[in-house]
């Protein structure tokens, strides 16, 4: 999974970024500035499992992070590797400033989140909205010339991003609008970025980091819904903290009153976003977390540990990760016929340990 971090100049998206990948990745910068991290994100569940089988190796899951330097300055479209970066994202992490401090000027003059996030959703708009027009001045002249079930593919096309176009011009983000799944695919060429679901992180204050939960429950209020979700955090707090010994964080933590887990919280958000069905296998060689949108079949699922296994699929063991800790062990949990026998359309629930028997 890519994440771009966005937002606006001096909103604290590097030290996000730091905050996420202090902790549990490792970063890298390279020469036009824009950081590239990688988050292994924290999963008790696979722990449990890697320790009930005695695995010589554990592979969490790993969200890619790219830290871009600011967009849409002066109203310039991104380019060049910033837009490669925004193309391939799964989800963009805007930061959104809350933070006041003096030494560091707000490129508005004041510090008004709301704003920022009208403002930059604005600008992703801006940006669609030439996409979609240049599309559809090129669809009218090759619906022309086109055969009839051409033109019937072309002309739904039309339908589809006329109704993006009326969308954008009453500012309203695609992203909150644009829910069918066939929609969505439609359009997921075109590079459209308020079409990307969007998790908005509210940069707040260190005099603020003791009501992180409250802040965020009020800025939720007004701005999370359809594939928008809302965060706080104090970044350059938790940058710090990320930095320390587990133990000196936790007593620093006390005495700030911040509550424990504030990157976590950030990551288990953007998985809940992204609507993603976390499995798992498990093996004394290896055992790993992988991911398949929700409602994905087992056979998707085979499809995600190797194009071969997907190929020569023949059936999935399957069991739940709590219940396979339960029986303490495969063999047990089939003695008691827990382990069950799925085919292909299995749907895979969040949380299932999968063996696919397979043979190619
Ligand atoms: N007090 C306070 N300062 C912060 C916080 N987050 C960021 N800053 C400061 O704000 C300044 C800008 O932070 P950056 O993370 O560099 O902001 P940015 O969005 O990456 O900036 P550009 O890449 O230049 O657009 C730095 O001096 C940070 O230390 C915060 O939560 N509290
Ligand atoms: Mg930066």
């Amino acid at each position: 999974m890519d994440v771009a971090i966005v937002g606006l100049p001096a909103s604290g998206k590097t030290v996000v970024f730091q905050a996420l990948t202090a902790g549990h990745g490792s970063a890298s910068a390279d020469s036009r500035g824009e950081h590239l991290g990688t988050v292994k994100i924290p999963d008790e569940r696979l722990d449990r499992l890697a320790a009930l089988v005695a695995s010589k190796k554990v592979t969490p899951l790993e969200v890619r992070l790219f830290d871009l330097p600011p967009l849409f300055i002066r109203g310039a479209a991104p380019s060049g590797d910033a837009a490669e970066t925004l193309g391939r994202a799964d989800a963009l992490l805007h930061v959104v400033r809350a933070f006041d401090r003096d030494d560091v000027p707000h490129p508005a003059g004041s510090v008004e989140p709301d704003r920022d996030v009208a403002a930059f959703d604005g600008e992703l708009m801006l940006n669609d909205l030439a996409i979609i027009e240049r599309r559809l001045e090129k669809l009218d002249i090759s619906v022309r010339s086109a055969r009839p079930e051409e033109r019937e593919a072309g002309g739904r096309e039309k339908t589809l991003l006329e109704r993006c176009k009326a969308m954008l011009e009453g500012e309203r983000p695609l992203r909150n609008q644009v829910s069918d799944p066939q929609d969505v695919k439609g359009l997921s060429n075109f590079g459209l970025l308020s079409l990307k679901q969007m998790l908005l992180v509210l940069n707040i204050d260190e005099s603020q980091a003791g009501e992180t939960a409250a802040a965020e429950a009020a800025f939720a209020e007004r701005h999370s819904g359809g594939r928008t979700g809302c965060a706080a955090m104090c970044a350059r707090l938790e940058a710090e903290l990320a930095e320390l010994s587990p133990d000196d964080a936790a007593e620093f933590r006390k005495e700030l009153a911040v509550e424990e887990g504030g990157p976590e919280r950030l990551l288990g958000k953007l998985m809940q976003l992204l609507g993603l069905v976390t499995f798992f296998t498990a093996a004394e060689k290896e055992t790993r977390a992988w991911t398949v949108a929700a409602g994905g079949s087992a056979l998707q699922a085979a499809g995600r540990i190797h194009t071969d296994i997907e190929r020569g699929f023949i059936r999935a063991e399957v069991i739940g990760w709590s219940e396979l800790l339960e029986y303490g062990s495969h063999t047990e949990a089939r003695k008691h016929g827990r382990l069950r026998t799925e085919g292909k359309t299995y749907v895979v629930q969040d949380g299932d340990v999968m063996n696919v028997l397979f043979n190619v």
